[in-house]
């Protein structure tokens, strides 16, 4: 459940991970349910014996547990010691029987998406995937997933499926909303650093489009265009989730409305590029050189300008001909916001 290191006194981050300032908890994805007149229910069903439908004030006469976990989403973001109530869905499990021939899990949102997400039944066991009701004691609440959402304790925080409204057991496993459309990796261990599967561009197709330096609209997700002279880039609304261009020449490069989230840009030329309103969330611009680019409406939690790592101290280059208004620095987490206000000249107060 909560991996042996966290009863220490500073317990170590997952890789890439960063932690977002005490008592922060972003809202991440779909912000509200699709709709909440029809009172709340839990429908567990699919291959087992007993299907069962629990109303919201069945499930809270169920016998309650509480449990501490560390969150670590995707975009690199944890938040520590997060106390969340609710019932084991080991015991539901055993309430409702499931048949030898389920294997798979699949978790079932009230969304206009309807937004799901997956994991192997024996893992959510191994996992003690927890479907909570109470965060700190409180009712959850709706931003947040309330009144009803699965956790899955050291996974990505993918896994836990906000306004949780069904559980599917299945034979074969049904790849969930962010699995199947944005290439997540489906175990999401966050110790493996398991984010992304494996890029799906053959090595001829990525060469061609990177000689073209039109990436505009199209889906390129993990993209390997390290140290390339790519001066100008067309890449407006492109998909770059976990994109590679460190190192890579961009000056004047145009990734307005792309998704970046997650892209590499350590020690990347970027004098001029633009980013407005482009998703880069996690992105890493530590050592990279952003005077006159253009961040204006873009999305940068989790995003870094600064790191410590392989013995040295990656800077990003910032001065005031960098475009970063104070609304877009505002989801940084406190040690980039300090770099980032320390570098750019005449820091605006926020
Ligand atoms: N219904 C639903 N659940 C969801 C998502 C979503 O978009 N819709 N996003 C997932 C992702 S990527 C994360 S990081 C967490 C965010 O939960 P939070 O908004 O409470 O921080 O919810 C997960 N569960
Ligand atoms: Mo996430």
């Amino acid at each position: 459940m909560v991996h042996p290191e966290t009863s220490q006194e500073t317990p170590p981050l997952p890789p890439g991970q960063q932690l977002v300032a005490p008592g922060k908890w972003p809202v991440i994805g779909e912000r509200q349910p699709s709709e909440t007149a029809t009172p709340w229910s839990l429908t567990i069903d699919g291959l087992v014996d007993r299907p069962t439908t629990w109303t919201l004030p069945q499930l809270r006469q169920l016998p309650a547990t509480r449990c501490i976990i560390d969150i670590h989403c995707v975009t690199r973001w944890s938040k520590l010691g997060a106390e969340f109530s609710g019932l084991w869905l080991s015991d539901l499990l055993q309430l409702v029987q499931p048949r030898p021939e389920a294997r798979f899990l699949s978790f079932q949102a009230r969304s206009s998406q309807q937004h799901s997400t997956s994991l192997r039944l024996e893992d959510a066991l191994a996992q003690n995937t927890l479907i909570a009701l109470d965060y700190e004691g409180q009712p959850l609440e709706i931003g947040h997933g309330g009144p009803i959402r699965n956790i899955v304790p050291g996974r990505y925080f993918y896994k836990s499926v906000k306004w949780l409204e069904r559980i599917e057991l299945l034979e074969v496993d049904r790849l969930g909303t962010w699995e199947a459309g944005s290439g997540y990796h489906n175990q999401a261990d966050p110790w493996l650093e398991q984010r992304y599967m494996a890029p799906t561009l053959d090595k001829r197709q990525a060469a061609a489009l990177l000689e073209s330096r039109d990436f505009s609209r199209r889906d390129l997700r993990s993209i390997d265009a390290s140290d390339r002279q790519l001066q100008g880039l067309q890449a407006a609304g492109a998909l770059l989730r976990d994109a590679n261009f460190q190192g890579a020449q961009l000056q004047d490069a145009d990734f307005s409305g792309a998704n970046l989230s997650n892209a590499h840009f350590r020690g990347a030329d970027l004098r001029g590029a633009r980013f407005v309103k482009a998703d880069v969330e996690g992105a890493d611009f530590s050592g990279a050189d952003l005077r006159g680019a253009d961040f204006q409406g873009a999305s940068l939690i989790g995003a870094s300008f600064v790191s410590r790592q392989e013995g040295r101290a990656w800077e990003a280059r910032l001065d005031a001909s960098t475009q970063l208004p104070p609304d877009v620095q505002q989801p940084l987490f406190p040690e980039q916001l300090a770099f980032v206000q320390q570098h750019l000249a005449n820091p605006p107060a926020l």
